[in-house]
């Protein structure tokens, strides 16, 4: 499988991933999602930072804009490989849980 093509599969689990699951990414999280994915289907980011009342919109331009000039395939992959972790994580933290019936 070419990494476009796992990209490709690992947007589509997360985007058809529930609103509300048991599992909450944190914002820090979430902006590295996007950065990846930005990075990955844009390229570098280019134009202003957004004026600090639009703190969503900065956060997530900062998030992208750190990136600079990494190549999309190379985004690709940290996207890919993130959710591994991610998921890795969720599944530790489960085995060591009795919350899973
Ligand atoms: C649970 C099971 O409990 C375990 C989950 C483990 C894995 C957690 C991983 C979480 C990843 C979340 C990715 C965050 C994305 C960033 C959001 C922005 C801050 N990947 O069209 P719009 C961009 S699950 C990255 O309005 P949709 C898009 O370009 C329980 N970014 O949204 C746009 O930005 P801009 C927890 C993507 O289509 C912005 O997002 N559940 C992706 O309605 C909004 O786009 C969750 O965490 C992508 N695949 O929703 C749910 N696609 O305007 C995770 C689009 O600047 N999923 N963007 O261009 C979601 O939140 C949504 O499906 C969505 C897309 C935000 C990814």
């Amino acid at each position: 499988m070419t990494t476009e093509q796992r990209f490709r599969a690992a947007v589509k689990v997360i985007r058809n991933l529930p609103k509300n699951g048991s599992y909450q990414p944190s914002n820090e999280l979430l902006l590295d999602f996007y950065a990846f994915f930005k990075q990955a289907t844009d390229g570098e980011k280019r134009g202003g930072r957004p004026p600090f009342w639009e703190p969503v919109n900065r956060a997530k331009w900062d998030a992208w804009n750190r990136l600079g000039s990494l190549p999309k395939e190379e985004a690709m992959e940290k996207y890919v490989a993130l959710l591994n972790k991610v998921t890795e994580k969720i599944i530790e933290t489960m085995a060591l849980t009795d919350s899973v019936a």
